[in-house]
């Protein structure tokens, strides 16, 4: 996602953290505000662009070796790369937290990749995770995997500040808790066991895997390349893009409850 998708999962998560969770995150980050996740929820991708930090790189996605759009599968052991990926950043950045040698920046990390892992194009290896296909957007070029991280999105929300991922993320905390998402909210956290990291976020990154075969190109490439997807293309993208940042802020939330407290 691009910052106002991450910011969003932020807010959501800040929204379903227990009292001692946020306690416990504002400490470590050093920020007694309401932003305390939201504040740091882009830092991740600005530290993969410096020098320090570009082994961090492939953290933020899982190259899923599959043949979309008719068969879709994430396996870790085939398309988890030697240099890692974002299911080996949350298993290393969870162990960290557990053996107390948490920092900030690394809880900013953490949060991060597990907002990514529902981009379903970071669970993707065709053509660079979508980065390769050229496409418009209402007039403006730009490739499949951007409109994914930020196009749609920004749409939809309405912008691509801070305070436009604040409000979409209070309607989507409605959602959740009492309108369409609340019969759902149970199933999301299906498979979620702190003391598997690997197996939870590969419960994560398959579900996501799906919606490259079922909605990012159900048709496959040449029915994306070129095209702009502005119009029925993103009219039938948003309930998958609103559904996956609501699912991370709200697995995000149980994920730091766990850390924190042992229980979701
Ligand atoms: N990005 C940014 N500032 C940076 C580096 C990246 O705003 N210094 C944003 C631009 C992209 C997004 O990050 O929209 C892509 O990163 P990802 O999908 O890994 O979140
Ligand atoms: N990305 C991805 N899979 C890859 C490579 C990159 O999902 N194999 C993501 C990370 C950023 C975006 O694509 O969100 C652009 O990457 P970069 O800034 O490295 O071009
Ligand atoms: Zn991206």
């Amino acid at each position: 996602w691009g910052n106002m998708g991450h910011e969003a999962v932020a807010y959501i998560a800040t929204n379903f953290v227990t009292t001692p969770t946020k306690t416990y995150f504002q400490n470590i980050l050093g920020d007694t505000t309401t932003d305390y996740l939201a504040a740091v929820a882009t830092y991740a991708d600005t530290y993969r662009y410096t020098t320090a930090g570009l082994y961090s790189k492939p953290y933020h996605f899982i190259d899923a070796n599959d043949s979309p759009p008719s068969s879709c599968s994430v396996e870790y052991s085939r398309d988890c790369g030697s240099e890692g990926c974002v299911v080996s950043a949350i298993k290393n950045y969870t162990s960290r937290v557990q053996s107390g040698t948490l920092s900030a920046a690394n809880v900013a990390q953490a949060a991060k990749f597990v907002g990514d892992i529902h981009q379903p194009l970071h669970d993707e290896n065709l053509d660079v995770g979508g980065n390769d296909i050229t496409v418009t957007f209402d007039g403006t070029s730009t490739n499949l995997h951007h409109i994914w991280d930020t196009n749609m999105p920004e749409k939809y929300a309405g912008g691509s500040t801070i305070a436009v991922a604040k409000t979409f993320a209070a309607t989507l905390t409605t959602a959740i808790k009492t309108g369409k998402y609340e019969s759902d909210k149970a199933g999301w956290l299906t498979g979620i066991d702190i003391t598997d990291p690997v197996s939870t976020a590969m419960v994560w990154a398959s579900d996501a895997n799906s919606f490259v075969c079922s909605t990012v190109m159900p048709n496959g490439v040449s029915a994306v390349e070129g095209v702009d997807l502005g119009g029925a293309y993103y009219t039938a993208a948003i309930p998958i893009v609103e559904e996956q940042i609501a699912k991370a802020g709200y697995r995000l939330a149980a994920w730091l409850n766990l850390i924190a407290t042992g229980s979701t």
